[in-house]
């Protein structure tokens, strides 16, 4: 009887451990998220807490999805979903950024929104092998929608290294920053938020 009575509550904790372990794995169906962040954690230098966050709508990232549709089988499209568009920050350089790797090479697509309110050119980078660094830039599409709070960005599977079906795009990544001025090689980022404290994060497997 005793064996019964302890037997019970070591299933139910072993229940409950392993619930979010099959939720996450369910992930990369056709509307799932790879990166799930939270809301208002627009932070100073990506570190310290800002009370201001009404202000940073249009940096708070919500969300990252990667999508492929089967009759353009040759493109990958990324979107990036966002608290507030509308929120401008007129005197400022607003970025938005989400990298990954496949076959140890980084890739990375960039936006940005200028303190004249004009969108930057969408671009895909990618590194040599084993390196962080990005050596070349490539112009893609995209589409800054600031009615439905996303930013889309549709990248041609040639220069991400044509990827095979059931590829893994793996160590997927995002991050937002405002800078003062629009310069990409000043680093001076004084708001960002960063997909460090994400809700969750997983690979993405290409479908063709
Ligand atoms: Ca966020
Ligand atoms: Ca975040």
């Amino acid at each position: 009887m005793k064996k019964i009575i302890v037997c019970i509550p070591i299933f139910l904790l072993l229940s409950l451990t392993l619930f979010p372990m099959v939720v996450v794995s369910e992930q990369n169906g056709e509307d799932d998220y790879v990166i799930e962040d939270r809301r208002w954690d627009v932070k100073l230098f990506g570190l310290f807490p800002n009370p201001a966050q009404f202000l940073f709508g249009s940096v708070d990232f919500i969300s990252v999805s990667f999508e492929e549709d089967d009759d353009q089988p040759d493109d990958l499209r990324v979107t990036m979903n966002l608290r507030d568009l509308s929120k401008l920050l007129p005197e400022f350089d607003s970025g938005y950024t989400v990298s990954w790797w496949m076959n140890n090479i980084h890739y990375c697509l960039v936006v940005h929104r200028l303190p004249s309110n004009q969108i930057s050119q969408f671009v895909i980078g990618h590194s040599d092998e084993y390196t962080d660094d990005i050596v070349q830039w490539t112009d893609c599409d995209g589409v800054f929608d600031i009615e439905q709070n996303c930013i889309k960005w549709t990248v041609s599977k040639e220069v991400i290294g044509n990827p095979s079906p059931f590829s893994h795009l793996t160590s997927i990544y995002a991050t937002t920053f405002v800078r003062k001025i629009y310069d990409s090689r000043s680093g001076a980022d004084l708001f960002k938020d960063l997909a460090l404290n994400a809700k969750s994060f997983t690979d993405y497997v290409v479908k063709y």
